[in-house]
């Protein structure tokens, strides 16, 4: 049995890897996310199909270096050996030009998808050090191997966390941690959403005459990466949806 945490295990993305991984059967699964409830609900409907499978859901702002280093450290003894992280909780805001944008909106990406992960990498480590076959995969993006317009530090901060899967791959090689990345394209999640501050119908325009990826496809993905033996590490994997050339070059239909 393996123990995986998760954050940003509320919605798309990390939802999807909680379900597809307590399907696997040998996951035992440690969810965090702002949204205790939605993690609450998410636990009842896996469990209404997986009664076997164990969770423990806790509230958590990746954001809060002292939250998170309390949160790991006071995990209930029988979760106290972690054996896979999974680095998701992440968010973009806004999408417009260096010289227009939100300073608010910078400081929440920036110590959201980089400093939010450092810390959380940072106090999962020693939790990992008793785990046969220790494992981190970070979320990263099409936007961390290109910039495009308007995208400035979303873009930045997937590129960092880039950089930040190649040092930890180097930094953890002597404790024997597999650190893998994985870099979707567009998935259809509330990540839009929250990039356009709740304004639905621009979301949903981003997505329009195209089939996105879903969550599930990248979950699956990240469950096929877990499950290859220990002595092979899939470094880096870009996951586009076919439709979608570059960042910026898309087909859609008419
Ligand atoms: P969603 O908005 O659907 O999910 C984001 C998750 O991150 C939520 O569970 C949210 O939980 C959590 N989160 C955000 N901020 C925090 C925080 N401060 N502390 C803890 N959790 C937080 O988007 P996705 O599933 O698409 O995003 C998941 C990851 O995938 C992100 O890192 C994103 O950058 C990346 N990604 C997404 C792509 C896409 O096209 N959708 C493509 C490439 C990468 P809550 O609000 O409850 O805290
Ligand atoms: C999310 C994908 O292209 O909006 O990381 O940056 S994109």
């Amino acid at each position: 049995m393996r123990t995986v945490l998760i954050t940003g295990a509320s919605s798309g993305i990390g939802q999807a890897c909680a379900a597809v991984l307590a399907k696997e059967s040998n996951y035992r699964l440690l969810l965090c996310a702002r949204r205790l409830n939605r993690l609450e609900e998410l636990k009842r409907r896996i469990q209404s199909t997986y009664r076997s499978c164990e969770i423990l859901c806790f509230e958590l702002d990746v954001r809060d270096r002292a939250a998170v280093e309390t949160a790991l450290a006071n995990l209930p003894e029988s979760w106290r050996k972690i054996d896979v992280l999974i680095n998701n909780a992440g968010l973009s805001q806004g999408l417009d030009g260096i010289d227009h944008g939100d300073t608010g909106d910078w400081d929440r990406m920036i110590d959201t998808n980089v400093k939010g992960l450092l810390y959380v990498t940072k106090h999962t480590v020693p939790l990992l050090a008793n785990s046969e076959n220790p494992h981190i995969i970070n979320i990263g993006s099409i936007a961390g191997k290109e910039v495009y317009p308007n995208g400035n530090v979303y873009c930045a901060t997937k590129h960092a966390v880039d950089a930040l899967t190649k040092a930890m791959r180097m930094d953890l090689l002597a404790k024997g941690i597999r650190v893998s990345s994985i870099d979707p394209g567009m998935v259809e999640t509330e990540f839009s959403e929250v990039r356009f501050k709740g304004d639905k119908e621009r979301a949903k325009n981003v997505y329009q005459g195209l089939t996105p990826l879903s969550g599930t496809d990248i979950a699956e993905i990240i469950a096929f990466v877990l499950s290859r033996p220990p002595h092979v590490n899939i470094n880096d994997l870009l996951v586009m949806p076919t439709a979608q050339a570059s960042a910026t070059i898309i087909k859609r239909d008419d």
